[in-house]
This record gives structure tokens, C-alpha cells and sequence, in this order.
């Protein structure tokens, strides 16, 4: 029953699992975890901090690198695209055939990264005041994506998101950001910023 991951875990995390059992009893759900956990997808993810003052993520750009780099190596997946925001960030991944343990690369992740940090900028975190662990938020927004249509749509939301977010005014403006290297790809589509500025995808309240 472990294996069950459904694409909006988000909402599952919460649940207890006697609770999934009798939910996928109740709709006959066959309890197989490809309904859930597809081979090969590809996942939208948004990452947040803790403290959403902070600007630890692009104050320590490198560490973050490093950290990307390190769990990519041990257990292999592709990052399709990316920003990197002071305190959020969002991606899209592609994990290997039969292999949709995005959970676990995330923690090795965030723990790579927070491990690392000075010690003065964990000692500045008021949730370690409090005697909490870590500086990023538990849970993420993961969103596994349906077709082309709509990794194209997730791809231009990451692209736009340091305009969106009032961090710069030109997309192009905001270095940590895969827009450099697929920005040629725009050019054939001149209104993409237009297209995706009402959306709001796995974004937290400021
Ligand atoms: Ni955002």
C-alpha cells in the first residue's frame, strides 16, 4: 500500500492510509501502482522554504547547483526546466523507466542543501529557533504532466515566473532560470508571456 502515490499526493499526504484503502476499495480502484505512478513521466514540481522572507536559494545559488548535481548523479533523472527563485522554486523532471521515487530525490535534495548552509544562515532561520529541523517546507506541489500541450504550458509558467513574481521585469533579466538555454524556442511564439500571465500553478500565498 506504500507504493501508492497518486499524482495529486498532495492532497493524499494527509490521508490516512486505511482511508486510501477504502477509498480505492470504494471505486474498485485495482490497486496498482502504474494508475498512480507512471514510468517515465514527467512531474511539475514547486518547492518552497519554510521562511518565505528568506533568500537563501539564490544566496547560495551554488550550494543548490551542487546539491541538483550530486542526487542527479546517485539516481539519475533530467530536469527539463527550472527557476530558482530566493525562497521557491519550480521544475520539471523526467524520471528513468520505472522509477517515480521523485519523493526521495527531493529529500536528498533539500537535505544536501540545508546540511551545507553556514551556520549563521541556520541559526538566522526562525524555524530552527523554534527547535525545527530544516529550512524548507515539507510538502511540495507536484503535478504529473498530461501531454504536450501542457508541459509546454508548465515549461513557459517557470520561464515567467521572476517577472510574475516582480523579482525583474524582462524574463531574460533573471539569470537562475533554464529560459537561457531554450529561449531561442521563443521566438517563433512572441505572445507566450501574454498567454501565461493569469496563471497560478502550486504557488503559495506571499
Ligand atoms: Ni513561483
Amino acid at each position: 500500500m506504500t507504493d501508492i502515490r497518486p499524482p495529486s499526493a498532495w492532497f493524499f499526504s494527509h490521508v490516512p492510509v486505511a482511508r486510501i484503502k477504502k477509498f480505492i476499495k470504494d471505486n474498485q480502484i485495482m490497486p496498482n501502482y502504474h494508475r498512480f505512478k507512471i514510468p517515465h513521466a514527467q512531474y511539475f514540481f514547486t518547492v518552497n522554504l519554510l521562511n518565505r522572507k528568506s533568500q537563501l536559494l539564490t544566496e547560495h545559488i551554488e550550494l543548490l547547483r551542487e546539491a541538483f548535481r550530486k542526487i542527479k548523479k546517485e539516481r539519475s533523472f533530467e530536469i527539463k526546466a527550472i527557476v530558482i527563485l530566493p525562497e521557491h522554486l519550480h521544475c520539471i523532471w523526467q524520471l528513468p523507466q520505472k522509477d517515480a521515487d521523485y519523493s526521495t530525490r527531493w529529500r536528498l535534495i533539500k537535505s544536501y542543501f540545508s546540511k551545507r548552509l553556514p551556520d549563521v544562515e541556520k541559526r538566522s532561520d526562525s524555524c530552527l529557533k523554534r527547535k525545527e529541523r530544516g529550512i524548507w517546507q515539507r510538502r511540495f506541489w507536484e503535478h504529473m504532466i498530461r501531454d504536450e500541450r501542457d508541459y509546454q504550458h508548465h515549461v513557459d509558467y517557470i520561464h515567467y515566473n521572476p517577472v510574475k513574481h516582480q523579482w525583474v521585469k524582462r524574463v531574460a533579466d533573471w539569470p537562475y532560470s533554464s529560459y537561457h538555454h531554450q529561449k531561442g524556442l521563443y521566438l517563433q511564439r512572441p505572445t507566450w508571456q501574454e498567454e501565461i500571465t493569469k496563471f497560478n500553478i502550486g504557488e503559495e500565498k506571499p
